[in-house]
């Protein structure tokens, strides 16, 4: 039995060194704990050519004591890797993390596992060319993949600037795939496919400001030996969440004290706090101002954050009649939790009639 810990798309930046570090050092203190036989990057490591350049030699000396601890690192280059590259990544040796950016693929067996290491590509169209040996009698078959596959994730590229090759299902079958440890797409999930479990870890930290990047950041631990083979999540503390939310605003920009304590309660140090303000108001400057006190007062609770405007300009609409009794109409219908779909309803709703009620207002002058 080998036990394998699987991450992919930490991205670590030179601007984020710090967290990104502190990530990747629970990693390895993970895989150290767990006695793992292997470490497995699925890509995206860094997060551009630039970075990885930069900041190589001490990821490799992080990874290095890993090594001596008797822990193997995979890494094969994602799509960021080769962002803005000047130079060929296969001219570029990690030892001792072995880095796989030769394509199309690279084979090898150690303790018990037969690893396919496939680096990024933008298309896996020759596939059914490779000569992939057939796989042995007890041993465990381990891809490690840095693409998009729709069976398994059927939203929207992770990134709109960049195509991300797709694997068909089939490759899983064909190649008699156990385990495939995927990267690229950021949330966590797993499939069944082609008799693989084929599962995406999800980014071990937050990235950017961006829906996707929600929930809990964890890596995979695997153990190989049955079938199918066992894994299971384990959250990283260091990572933090990405929280998003909605506030509604008063006239001068100003949101609800009491949401935003509530916000505040809800917060680590860790996180990554986005707020969106929305609603009609009649001071844009004084908006943004609040917009920019309320940024200042989250980031002393969060990592990060971030507060934008999403609001319209009405001069004159809260002494506007129409727009008053409206206001305490929607007040009257709102939702007890703010949550869910209920309440993003309601406050679609309450912005369009504002917005309505403005346009009209001006009609009228
Ligand atoms: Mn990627």
């Amino acid at each position: 039995m080998a036990k394998i810990i699987h991450t992919a798309d930490l991205h670590i930046k030179a601007d984020e060194k710090v967290y990104c570090y502190a990530v990747l050092d629970e990693i390895i203190e993970l895989a150290r704990a767990e006695k793992a036989d292997f470490l497995v990057i699925a890509g995206d490591l860094f997060d551009s050519f630039a970075d990885f350049e930069v900041l190589r030699k001490e990821v490799r000396h992080k990874l290095f004591q890993l090594h001596e601890a008797g822990c193997r690192i995979i890494y094969i280059p994602g799509n960021h890797e080769a962002r803005g590259a000047t130079a060929d990544l296969t001219a570029y040796s990690l030892d001792p993390v072995q880095f796989y950016a030769h394509a199309p693929f690279v084979f090898f067996e150690a303790e018990g596992v037969e690893f396919i290491c496939v680096p990024h590509a933008e298309n896996y169209d020759g596939y059914r060319d490779w000569k992939v040996p057939p796989k042995k009698e007890g041993v465990t078959r381990v891809a490690v993949l840095h693409a998009l596959n729709s069976t398994i994730y059927t939203g929207p590229d992770e990134e709109t600037d960049s195509r991300t090759g797709v694997i068909e299902d089939d490759f899983f079958k064909r190649f008699s795939i156990d385990y495939a440890a995927m990267g690229h797409v950021h949330s966590g999930r797993q499939h069944y496919l082609g008799g693989a479990i084929a599962c995406y870890p999800g980014s071990p930290r937050v990235w950017r400001a961006h829906i996707r990047e929600a929930g809990t950041k964890t890596v995979r631990i695997v153990e190989t030996g049955g079938s199918p083979v066992n894994t299971r999540p384990v959250e990283l503390k260091t990572a933090g969440q990405y929280r998003e939310y909605t506030l509604p605003v008063d006239g001068l920009g100003a949101a609800s004290l009491v949401e935003i304590q509530r916000i505040e309660a809800e917060v680590s140090s860790r996180d990554f706090v986005y707020v969106k303000l929305t609603g009609v108001v009649e001071d844009e400057p004084a908006a943004a101002a609040a917009a920019a006190a309320l940024r200042g007062r989250l980031e002393k609770r969060a990592r990060q954050a971030e507060v934008e405007l999403d609001t319209t300009v009405a001069s004159q609409l809260y002494s506007n009649e129409l727009a008053k009794s409206f206001l305490a109409g929607m007040d009257a219908i709102k939702p007890a939790g703010e949550e869910g779909p209920d309440y993003r309803r309601w406050l679609l709703a309450r912005q369009f009639g504002l917005e309505e009620i403005a346009a009209r207002a001006g009609e009228a002058k």
